[in-house]
């Protein structure tokens, strides 16, 4: 069995929790505890470390899929996650545009470490003041539309949206492998499985 281990990276409240609920066939392993600090303004529960889930994605692949918490102060399990990752999506709430600033510097935190395969999912598009996809493809600094990773719009609350901004992920995943971009993954799980090719 093949592993593709993806992260699910975003700031607070875009919905990785919710999307990682949405397609994981087992019970997530999450972390969510009350917030108790700055956090605790915008929701009563926050993930403390990671969430973890896992989808059964072709007979012999398995998708591992994390994601990582959203307060600076536990920068380093991103880290941890992003050194073990074959790809990630970014989840990016479009109708916070104050948030547009961090989502970039995300992508510039993890691509100084690795250059990994990555594509954008906009949640919250079906919110009042939800900007669209090309006004925010520019505000995240992809101004060349050429060249920007895959945008896709997804319903972290909707199982088949989430499944296919996954679907897009893991395709991308795979052709940037074909295309000659490296990525080194590195042992993680039991000896049983091994790591997928990309
Ligand atoms: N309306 C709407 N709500 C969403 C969407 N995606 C996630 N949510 C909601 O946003 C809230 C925050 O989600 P959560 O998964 O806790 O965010 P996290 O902090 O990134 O883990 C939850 O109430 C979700 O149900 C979306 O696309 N549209
Ligand atoms: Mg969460």
């Amino acid at each position: 069995m093949e592993i593709m281990r993806l992260v699910v990276t975003g700031s607070v409240g875009v919905g990785k929790s919710t999307f990682i609920r949405s397609v994981s066939e087992i019970e997530v392993v999450d972390t969510d505890r009350v917030a108790t600090d700055e956090v605790a303004q915008m929701k009563k529960k926050t993930t403390v470390a990671m969430d973890f889930g896992r989808l059964q994605f072709s007979p012999d692949m398995a998708l591992h899929i994390y994601g990582t918490p959203g307060q600076a102060r536990f920068d380093f399990m991103w880290d941890i996650l992003i050194h073990q990752a074959h790809a990630y999506i970014l989840l990016v709430a479009a109708h916070r545009p104050s948030e547009f600033r961090y989502a970039r510097r995300t992508i510039n935190f993890i691509n100084q470490r690795r250059q990994i395969p990555m594509i954008v999912g906009l949640t919250h598009l079906d919110c009042p003041g939800a900007w669209g996809e090309e006004n925010i493809a520019i505000a995240l600094g992809y101004v060349n539309a050429q060249t920007r990773p895959p945008i896709v719009k997804v319903n972290a609350t909707d199982k088949a949206s989430a499944i296919e901004a996954l679907i897009v992920l893991v395709q991308h995943c795979l052709e940037q492998t074909s295309t000659g971009v490296t990525i080194f993954p590195t042992p993680f799980q039991p000896a049983l499985e091994s790591d997928a090719p990309c």
